[in-house]
């Protein structure tokens, strides 16, 4: 097979990410610093695989210091994380700093810039403080945004000088699907206006951070912005009823985030919807003109699969609470590859077609991609006699991806940087270690060791040579 070469453009970004509740684990917090993931684990740990939760997760906690060692083995550009904010705060209402967890985060990010890794910090990666959970009923409250902006301002306090990327939000929209639309997840109800409303808090807690941290001046090289989960929409059909169908669920879960992050507005269309089912959010014009001052410095998306979406062939049982899904349906395009362990479908294309709406919707706004994967089952399986694992199909994920951002890039995309989820294997959400991400393992059966996959290896040379054969 003839191979091509593919060179990274100058300054590109090429790292990796995780969050502080997949890594971590609970040592060093407090009995009543609970985040809304342990709350919800400590509540249905049976629903998680294998038991797996955050109770230990990688210990990152105890580790980083091993962690930081690899990545600079590696060479990756930047690390991805989120401060796990039930633990950097003692006093959600007062936003008294822990003093350990402070100095915890301080001496991650020494370590990070001391190794020529660059850090990018997340300011909720669904680390809501449990307690906000219960007392105010979490992001359904103005006064949890509230809170929200005082733990920000003493974030960027101590760490915007050597911070310049934040982020406020990751995928801001996926409790609130999961839980709330689908109640497929802790605490299992349905309620679709309250998801609605989740979704706009957010919105306005993200604008109102980046209001505070324009404010502050912290670091003149600094830039926060917001990381949303595209779902790169591909209507059935070019029929009117397909596209239609498509174009609600881009709506739903695409441009209900990326409209007023990136433009500062909402979309019209989304909020005629809600009122005809009588669960639009409640909001203020000041409000408005708060998210209207405060869009987005960088942009971060996650792109994992496409949606295929098509009209509804069933007819909608009017007994059910309003959900978008009253307009459209999913289905799978048959003869795809397909990630099987996840159930998604293989298309990196969505790299080039996202980027480039990108730079034609969005005003061409300076942007990362801040997660792409591939979750594997049963990687153990694929080790070599020395006991690496053999992820090629990891290898030929992340090359198929790059390659299709890069040529977005060779026609003006404005993308920054690439960002594999993840570093290390880590716990998600009930998948907890089933799906392993890393381009190092975590030995489960040893004590959670840490070995580098043969994908590790490669990109460290596509980090070194600044390209590759593909
Ligand atoms: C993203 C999340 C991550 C991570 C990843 C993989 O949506 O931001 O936190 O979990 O998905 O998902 P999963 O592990 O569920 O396959």
């Amino acid at each position: 097979m003839a191979y091509k070469r593919y060179h990274l453009p100058e300054g590109f970004i090429l790292g990796a990410a995780a969050s502080a509740w997949q890594t971590e684990g609970w040592s060093g917090k407090k009995d009543y610093q609970d985040s809304f993931m342990d709350l919800w684990y400590k509540s249905n740990p049976e629903l998680w695989h294998n038991g797996y939760g955050p109770t230990i997760a990688t210990n990152f906690y105890n580790r980083y210091h091993e962690d930081v060692k690899l990545m600079k083995e590696i060479g990756i550009n930047a690390y991805r994380t989120s401060i796990d904010w039930s633990r950097f705060i003692k006093d959600y209402e007062t936003a008294e700093v822990d003093e350990d967890a402070a100095k915890y985060y301080s001496d991650l990010i020494d370590d990070l810039i001391k190794n020529g890794v660059e850090p990018m910090i997340c300011l909720e990666h669904y680390e809501l403080p449990a307690a906000l959970f219960q007392k105010y009923g979490g992001w359904g409250s103005k006064h949890v945004i509230e809170l929200y902006v005082k733990y920000a301002e003493q974030v960027f306090k101590l760490y915007g000088d050597r911070v310049k990327y934040f982020f406020t939000f990751n995928e801001p929209i996926v409790i609130q699907t999961r839980s709330f639309l689908d109640s497929i997840r802790y605490p299992f109800f349905q309620d679709t206006k309250m998801a609605m409303q989740w979704s706009y808090n957010k919105i306005l807690a993200s604008a109102k951070a980046i209001e505070a941290y324009k404010r502050g001046n912290y670091n003149k090289d600094g830039k926060i912005g917001i990381i949303l989960n595209i779902e790169v929409t591909y209507p059935r059909s070019s029929a009117q009823h397909d596209i239609a169908a498509a174009k609600i669920y881009d709506l739903f879960f695409n441009r209900i985030f990326l409209d007023p992050c990136v433009k500062g507005v909402l979309p019209d269309e989304l909020l005629k919807i809600l009122n005809y089912h009588h669960c639009c959010f409640e909001f203020t014009e000041e409000e408005l003109d708060t998210i209207k001052n405060n869009t987005v410095q960088i942009l971060g998306l996650n792109l994992y699969a496409p949606a295929r979406v098509k009209a509804r062939d069933s007819a909608w049982n009017p007994s059910t609470p309003f959900h978008p899904s009253y307009y459209y349906e999913k289905f799978e395009l048959p003869g795809r590859k397909m990630n099987l362990s996840r159930g998604w479908e293989i298309y990196p294309r969505i790299m080039y077609d996202m980027a480039m709406r990108i730079k034609n919707e969005y005003g061409n706004i300076e942007w990362l991609v801040t997660e792409n994967g591939m979750g594997v089952e049963n990687e153990g399986n694929f080790k070599n006699e020395d006991g690496v694992i053999q992820d090629d199909y990891r290898i030929e994920f992340i090359s198929e991806h790059l390659r299709w951002l890069l040529k977005a890039i060779e026609e003006g995309s404005n993308c920054k940087g690439y960002m594999l989820w993840a570093f290390t294997d880590n716990v998600s959400p009930q998948n907890a270690f089933k799906n392993r991400y890393g381009l190092v393992e975590i030995d489960l059966d040893y004590n959670r060791n840490r070995r580098i996959k043969k994908s590790g290896y490669w990109y460290k040379e596509v980090l070194k040579n600044r390209y590759f054969d593909y």
